[in-house]
């Protein structure tokens, strides 16, 4: 019979994360078995707990004051036992991208991936919504997916090219550079792309114009990134008007929550949606 090993738990790794095991009884240090309702929390269960009814606790959806409609969000992740490959990527990367209601496809996209030292980020928002508009925007991703331009400015130029024959799109792109402490960003039409530092939020200029059939400018801008930004890109499908400073404490936390909540609250309903996050790896 074939026998598997299973991965090798680090007890001491695992001890540090429990305050009890930091106690002497009789001399000796706790040892503490139990996998019922009454066992030991982590530190970071307490944490969590702790920041959760300091900030968060009400009556979520069922009252009328900003706490109960900030509500909870809920992160759950899942592993495959099949060994994914790595994306390769030194940033965590948080995504919600949906069609319309009542559309089989969306005519929105975004891409993540990492290029000679630097990563690209891309949101893509074909004209409209449905077959037409996705077509559109999957142009733009084989685009991003093929390239190997670092230059936002020159891959929307390829994809303006190679979107003639669809109906066009709005995109843009944001390439980071971890090791220039440098973002550069580009962008045609109506994709928002926001730089977030410790204490300053900055808008990221896109240009009039629709990749694919009218581009009277692009331009690339560049920007300092510094190890704490969060570089934050969505679709018109996602109002503008959000302020991360209203939710405390979502700044640390994963990349999928920031882009989760936004969604939840700025999602204007008539069409595709996306929103990208990314953020440096801790
Ligand atoms: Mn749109």
């Amino acid at each position: 019979m074939a026998v598997t090993s299973a991965a090798e738990l680090d007890a001491l790794k695992l001890r540090a994360d429990f305050a009890v095991f930091d106690e002497v009884v009789n001399g000796k240090p706790v040892a503490y078995l139990d996998s019922a309702s009454s066992t030991q929390k982590p530190r970071q269960v307490l944490d969590g707990m702790r920041e959760f009814y300091e900030h968060s606790y009400a009556n979520v959806h069922r009252g009328v004051y900003t706490l109960a409609e900030r509500g909870t969000c809920v992160l759950a992740e899942f592993w495959s036992k099949r060994k994914l490959p790595d994306p390769g990527l030194p940033f965590q990367v948080g995504a919600v991208s949906l069609a319309m209601r009542r559309e089989s496809v969306s005519g929105d996209g975004w891409r993540s991936r990492p290029s000679n030292g630097t990563s690209l980020f891309m949101v893509v928002d074909g004209l409209g919504h449905g077959p037409l508009a996705s077509d559109a925007a999957r142009e733009a991703e084989r685009v991003l997916d093929e390239t190997e331009s670092l230059s936002p400015a020159t891959i929307l130029q390829d994809c303006h090219d190679a979107l003639r024959k669809t109906r066009g799109a709005a995109a843009a792109i944001a390439a980071i550079s971890p090791e220039k402490r440098l973002v550069f960003f580009s962008g045609v039409g109506n994709i928002s792309g926001t730089l977030i530092n410790v204490n300053s939020r900055r808008g990221m200029t896109s240009h009039n114009g629709t990749l694919g059939h009218e581009l009277r400018k692009i331009q690339e801008f560049s920007f300092p990134w510094e190890p704490q930004s969060v570089l934050i890109m969505h679709s018109d499908g996602l109002g503008s008007r959000w302020d991360l400073n209203q939710y405390p404490g979502i700044m640390t936390k994963h990349a999928s929550v920031i882009a989760a909540v936004l969604y939840r609250d700025f999602e204007r309903q008539r069409d595709d949606v996306t929103v990208l996050v990314a953020k440096s790896l801790e």
